[in-house]
């Protein structure tokens, strides 16, 4: 079978689940939210990541089937920790540019978490600059703001891979800027880096926002970032993203 069909299959059958990576507080060390990040599961301890299949998500329509798929389970992971009164902080959702054109995403995701009995104040929505490119912000930008209105909070993701349009941060309701983890993993050694992290963890914060750096493997790193004033980081030197009974299990262990 074609990836494209083997895919399809795997969205109806929910074998394309969420994994979930915390985000930790570099000044208290807890957790303080979490990123779901979707894997194909081949097997009952077999797992694939994004990256071996997502050039099938050119097609918008498997990329809006199976972003819908992931946001269904989340919402119901987050109704039974939140309503089991376990604290994880937000719990933050990828979204792509397909789920942007192909669906009215605006009242469709706050129709999900109606439907999930979930608050859309435990949310964060992580978007990436490819959501803007060409004239879609336009289009864009309101949904954006009718998130924003709903308490749901917008993280510019893979910061300063992209289209580094800096309008963007002007025009936009950004809550968070996350740092692409290609910047910290030589931080300390590559003085490029180690400038460019520095100017985005000032400029973010000049503006209010709460910068996140991805890709933490170190101590080294971790000591670095907190010494140049960072407050929250998410990496495999904290936990690597995992099943929700596992994420569960450390809230409960944690708090
Ligand atoms: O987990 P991993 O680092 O392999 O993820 C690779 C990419 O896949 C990331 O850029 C991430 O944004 C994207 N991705 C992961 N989960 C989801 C999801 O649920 N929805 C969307 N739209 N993208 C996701
Ligand atoms: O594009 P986005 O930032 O959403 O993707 C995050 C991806 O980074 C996920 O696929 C996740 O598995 C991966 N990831 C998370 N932490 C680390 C890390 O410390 N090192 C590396 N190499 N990858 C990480
Ligand atoms: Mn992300
Ligand atoms: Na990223």
């Amino acid at each position: 079978v074609s990836l494209h069909r083997a895919l399809t299959d795997a969205a109806a059958a929910e074998a394309i689940v969420p994994f979930y990576q915390p985000k930790i507080s570099l000044i208290t060390g807890r957790i303080v939210g979490f990123e779901a990040l979707m894997r194909w599961r081949q097997g009952p301890q077999a797992f694939l990541a994004p990256g071996a299949f997502d050039q099938a998500f050119q097609d918008p329509d498997l990329a809006v089937l199976i972003g819908d798929s992931m946001v269904r389970q989340v919402s119901a992971d987050v109704r039974n920790w939140h309503g089991a009164g376990l604290d994880f902080g937000r719990m933050a959702l990828n979204l792509s540019p397909a789920q942007f054109t192909h669906l009215d995403l605006g009242n469709h995701l706050l129709a999900r978490f109606a439907e999930a009995k979930v608050a859309p104040e435990l949310f964060e929505v992580e978007v990436t600059e490819t959501v803007f490119l060409g004239r879609r912000v336009e289009h864009v930008a309101p949904i954006l703001r009718q998130f924003y209105d709903a308490g749901i909070r917008i993280a510019l993701d893979d910061f300063g891979t992209g289209y580094a349009a800096l309008t963007h941060l002007k025009q936009l309701p950004i809550d968070t800027i996350k740092i692409d983890q290609s910047f910290v993993e030589d931080i300390e050694s590559d003085t490029f880096d180690a400038a460019i992290v520095n100017s985005v963890l000032e400029l973010g914060h000049t503006l209010g926002m709460q910068v996140v750096a991805e890709g933490v493997e170190t101590m080294g790193q971790a000591r670095f970032l907190a010494g140049k004033g960072c407050e929250v980081v998410q990496g495999f030197l904290y936990a690597r993203p995992m099943p929700a009974a596992h994420a569960r299990d450390l809230i409960v262990r944690e708090s």
